[in-house]
């Protein structure tokens, strides 16, 4: 049985995703910061809440493959900005392929739009591309199984850790300015002749399988709820006693 989990933290706006969302969709998160800069310190980053775990139970992985553990994505504030964080058990060098690492993002949330994978394997129907550290829009039109990409820019990343966990910031206009998402990642180990690494696991699965979804939003949702309690509050004191 799929699990369905929300990384909100408050249920009341959370709640109906988790009840009306498609069955294949394992995790919506929102991480918002206005502290991430792309450098080597990943202090930064302590504190977000990255996808579930990707470690466990992977077969056919070489010495030079990517094994994905967890990726993170947050957005700054004033939604103009993505991060994204790779965390890996293993990999393959990140600088010299960066075919290995694939980032297939579905902006619109419809599979009926966008590159679906060459087999029909991917659940979403993907707009963008970003692999490596080059972000690509898909050119395919209705040959949804059409490997066919347009470049659309280098993101600024940082690999400082011999590829096991690197970060991007991208614009958010360079996807349309898309604030909701559905991702998929691979590890195309085939390129090694080895069992690709997909994130989640049953993301080469069609239509049933199963994928992530980002919701970014401007503020942390605890902030507006404790402005309200402090205007509650104001309220109150400012009641004059009978
Ligand atoms: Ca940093
Ligand atoms: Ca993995
Ligand atoms: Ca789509
Ligand atoms: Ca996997």
């Amino acid at each position: 049985m799929k699990r369905v989990i929300t990384g909100c933290l408050i249920a009341i706006v959370c709640a109906g995703w988790a009840t009306t969302a498609d069955a294949d969709l394992i995790s919506t998160l929102n991480n918002t910061t206005d502290g991430i800069t792309i450098d080597s310190d990943r202090s930064d980053w302590a504190g977000l809440t990255a996808y579930p775990d990707d470690s466990a139970g992977e077969p056919g992985i070489g010495a030079f493959d990517v094994d994905w553990d967890t990726i993170t994505l947050a957005n700054s504030s004033d939604l103009s900005t993505f991060y994204i964080r790779y965390q890996l058990n293993n990999a393959a060098d990140f600088g010299s392929f960066p075919a290995f690492y694939n980032l297939f993002i579905d902006t619109d949330e419809d599979r009926g739009t966008g590159y679906i994978g060459g087999g029909s394997q991917l659940p979403i129907g993907a707009e963008y591309l970003l692999q490596g550290a080059t972000l690509y829009a898909f050119t395919g039109g209705a040959s949804q199984t059409a490997f066919s990409w347009g470049f659309v820019t280098a993101l600024t990343s940082d690999n400082s850790f011999s590829s096991l966990d690197i970060t991007f910031s991208m614009a958010a206009s360079s996807i349309g300015n898309a604030d909701t998402f559905d991702f998929v990642a691979l590890g195309d180990n085939g390129l090694n002749g080895n069992t690709p690494d997909y994130y989640p696991d049953d993301g080469n699965t069609g239509s049933g399988g199963d994928y992530f979804k980002y919701t970014a939003v401007p503020e942390p949702v605890t902030a507006g709820l404790l402005f309200v309690g402090e205007a509650l509050l104001s309220l109150r004191r400012r009641k004059p006693v009978a």
